[in-house]
């Protein structure tokens, strides 16, 4: 044992000077997974090496390529809906397609057997539009919240520089929320390119205190123009998502169902899982609320994490982490963990996203990044 842990000592220097482990414990579990998929792609009916895409941490792509997401992603914000303005009146931007799709379906698509194959898709989708209608060539970013856990306001998907997603919301005087305690913002974000956004659908279900005023229509989709709110701190990032966490959720889920319902844990009982940290750290009006939190150009970075996490669990074992399903069909007013709702989810069960998404697909079909409408990795 001795002699083992003296060669340990002396061979993480060397490895990590040859490349072979990162420093990142999660990184090098992203890396042992990558085999898998290589040889997956291989065996691929739509996917090759030659139109792999690969997506990256926002902190290590160029300032040219966080200004081409920004500048698609405006872009989105600027083009019209394609949805029914009687049905609803605050889709005002082909954005806010977007945010519709997730508000009308949120009570199916978390705490189900469909919320990593849904957002997977969702996301994808996401960047499908920023290519096809606002002319983006890049892919989408993630945000690795181990990296920046100790102080996600510094950070450069935070900081309110013009290569950021936006800074902080002012600093206002507000209560905690039921899922944090006041964070270091609260007010309107007043920097980077996202500071004149206006949002128009929702509050449903807001988390900030004192929330927004809400609208006559309590479905959330009538227009309501206000500011975009958010209130960052690490009170939940420094807990629940520091790269340890996510190494600890990755390991320990032997099955899709721990692995999915540790993820979306919410305090009390099983700590707070990675996906409500990321999004409570956002917090604000609209990160903070269940419904309409896609409506904060932040959400995309969380989820493509989100997904990476999904990704990196299933390549640890990719064989038989792919067509495996656990959990039910509906949050039925709560988090239907293992099999809320009236029905199992089933593979075979459809996922559609509407005038968001390119078909009605399976899940089946959504459970490998280099099958199906996919064809990516993360680096
Ligand atoms: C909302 O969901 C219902 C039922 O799933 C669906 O029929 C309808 O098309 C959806 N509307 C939008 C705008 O996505
Ligand atoms: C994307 O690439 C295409 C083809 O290479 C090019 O014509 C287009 O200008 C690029 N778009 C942007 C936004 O860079
Ligand atoms: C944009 O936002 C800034 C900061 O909140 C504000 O001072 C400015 O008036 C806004 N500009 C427009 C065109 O709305
Ligand atoms: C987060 O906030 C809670 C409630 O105010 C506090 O008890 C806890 O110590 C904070 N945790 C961290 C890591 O800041
Ligand atoms: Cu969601």
């Amino acid at each position: 044992m001795a002699r083992f842990s003296a060669f340990a000592l002396l061979a993480v220097p060397w490895l990590l000077l040859a490349g072979l482990v990162s420093g990142d414990a999660v990184l090098d579990l992203q890396n042992k997974g990558r085999p898998s998929v290589d040889a997956q792609i291989a065996k691929s009916k739509t996917c090759t090496k030659a139109n792999l895409q690969v997506r990256r941490e926002w902190g290590d792509i160029s300032a040219t390529d966080k200004k081409a997401y920004i500048a698609a992603m405006l872009c989105i914000f600027s083009k019209p809906s394609k949805l029914d303005k009687t049905k609803f009146p605050g889709a005002k931007s082909r954005y806010d397609d977007f945010v519709v799709v997730h508000m009308n379906q949120t009570l199916s698509i978390h705490g189900t057997g469909s919320f990593l194959s849904w957002h997977r898709y969702y996301t994808w989708s996401f960047e499908r539009i920023l290519r096809e209608e606002c002319g983006y060539n890049g892919t989408q970013p993630y945000w690795d919240w181990g990296r920046w856990s100790a102080d996600p306001e510094k950070s450069p998907i935070f900081d309110g520089s013009e290569t950021s997603l936006s800074g902080n919301g002012k600093k206002t005087a507000h209560r905690a929320s039921s899922f944090a305690p006041a964070g270091n913002g609260g007010g309107c974000i007043e920097t980077g390119p996202f500071k004149n956004i206006t949002v128009h659908l929702g509050p449903v279900s807001p988390a900030i205190d004192p929330a927004p005023p809400r609208n006559p229509r309590t479905d959330g989709y009538g227009d309501n123009p206000r500011c975009l709110r958010r209130d960052i701190s690490n009170n939940l990032s420094s807990k629940y998502s520091r790269t340890q966490d996510i190494v600890a959720l990755i390991t320990n889920s032997k099955n899709i169902g721990t692995f999915q319902d540790t993820m979306q844990a919410v305090t009390p009982g099983g700590g707070m899982g990675v996906h409500n940290a990321g999004h409570y750290t956002i917090a604000g009006d609209p990160g903070g609320d269940f419904y309409t939190s896609p409506n904060d150009p932040a959400f995309w970075v969380h989820h493509g994490m989100i997904d990476r996490t999904w990704y990196i669990w299933q390549t640890q074992d990719f064989a038989a982490r792919q067509q495996v399903i656990a959990g039910g069909t509906s949050m039925n007013g709560g988090f239907g963990f293992g099999g809320g709702g009236s029905k199992m989810q089933s593979l075979e069960d459809p996922v559609d996203l509407g005038v968001v998404g390119n078909k009605v697909w399976k899940i089946k079909d959504l459970v490998s990044t280099v099958d199906g409408p996919f064809c990516y990795v993360y680096e």
